[in-house]
């Protein structure tokens, strides 16, 4: 509990127990009016007082079983660049536990990670933010898997961006590669792919990092990943002849360059917080063999 919390509680007491004194002191006939007055302003003063301090006392008794032993990761980024498809491909290689505890803006998962590299296996926690707009990432971060502000549990930090767009068909499912493909080739590929890396900007830039570091930063934090997805479509478009890649020498280049001011933002957050470890991956996140690497890097420490 906060000193302030410490003070209130004890100024509360003070003028309550001097308040009830007087009361019984003063055996006048005003005592009962006395008394109402007490109950009317005493009662909800006390609730009023207490408040932040029961939110206090619920947050100390998670802290008390918070599971420090889980390994936790953030994954961000914006609606359709494939965080719960990486959840899913990633993880389910490595015997999910089928636990899910949904927020308002997080689904958060569990698993047993084991990828045989020994028989040593890690619990593993990932909370998919499912928010709309980036800014919403702060609001009621659950404290079972956050830990409370002054006390964040987060390890790594996922941000995941795409190259392509996720077209939804009249039902709102989202279309198959094939006719996802056939949409981008129709017509002006590139300004399709730029628009697409632009909304990527508008989403994780200075101000969002700014706001996630700020509240999920801690000394827990050990690393930091910039995930560039779908590089399977991009190679697609390629092979396919739709895409020319003049200035590079395969689409992992293609991505990384057009990605290059986000990771110089990240890698300057990083810097500032002393987090040297900052990886770029570029993947397809519907490929199992795809994650294993990065994953055992996430937790080459744990394993
Ligand atoms: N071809 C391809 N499609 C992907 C990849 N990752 C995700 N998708 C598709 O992109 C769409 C959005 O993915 P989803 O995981 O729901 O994104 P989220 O909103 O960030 O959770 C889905 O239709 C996925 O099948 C990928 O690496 N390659
Ligand atoms: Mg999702």
């Amino acid at each position: 509990m906060s000193k302030k919390g410490f003070f209130f509680i004890f100024l509360y007491l003070s003028l309550a127990i001097i308040v009830i004194w007087l009361m019984f002191h003063l055996h006048g006939k005003s005592t009962e009016a006395a008394i109402a007055i007490f109950l009317a302003v005493f009662v909800p003063l006390g609730g009023f007082i207490s408040k932040p301090i029961t939110t206090q006392l619920e947050i100390f008794a998670y802290n008390l079983f918070v599971n420090n032993l889980i390994y936790r990761i953030l994954i961000f980024g914006r609606p359709g660049s494939g965080k719960t498809t990486f959840i899913r491909t990633g993880f389910t290689i490595c015997n999910p536990e089928k636990s899910i505890r949904s927020t308002e803006n997080f689904n958060c998962h569990e698993f047993k990670v084991n990828l045989n590299l020994n028989k040593k296996s890690v619990d593993v926690a990932i909370a998919d933010y499912k928010g709309q707009d980036p800014y919403e990432i702060v609001m009621n971060p659950p404290v079972y898997f956050f830990g409370d502000e002054n006390n964040r549990l987060i390890n790594s930090i996922f941000f995941i961006v795409d190259l392509v767009p996720r077209i939804c068909d009249d039902n709102g499912e989202p279309l198959k590669d094939k006719f996802l493909l056939d949409w981008l080739k129709k017509d002006n590929i590139n300004e399709k792919i730029k628009v697409r890396i632009s909304e990527h900007y508008d989403y994780i830039n200075e101000f969002s990092l700014q706001l996630i570091f700020k509240n999920f930063y801690s000394s827990n934090l050990k690393n930091v990943f910039l995930i560039i997805n779908k590089l399977d479509l991009v190679e697609k478009l390629l092979n396919d002849g739709y895409l020319t890649l003049s200035d590079f020498r395969s689409a992992e280049e293609f991505a990384m360059c057009k990605f290059s001011r986000m990771i110089g933002q990240i890698e300057s957050v990083c810097s500032k917080l002393n987090i040297d470890d900052f990886s770029v991956y570029t993947i397809s996140a519907t490929k199992k063999d795809n994650l294993r690497p990065l994953i055992a890097k996430v937790l080459s420490n744990e394993l």
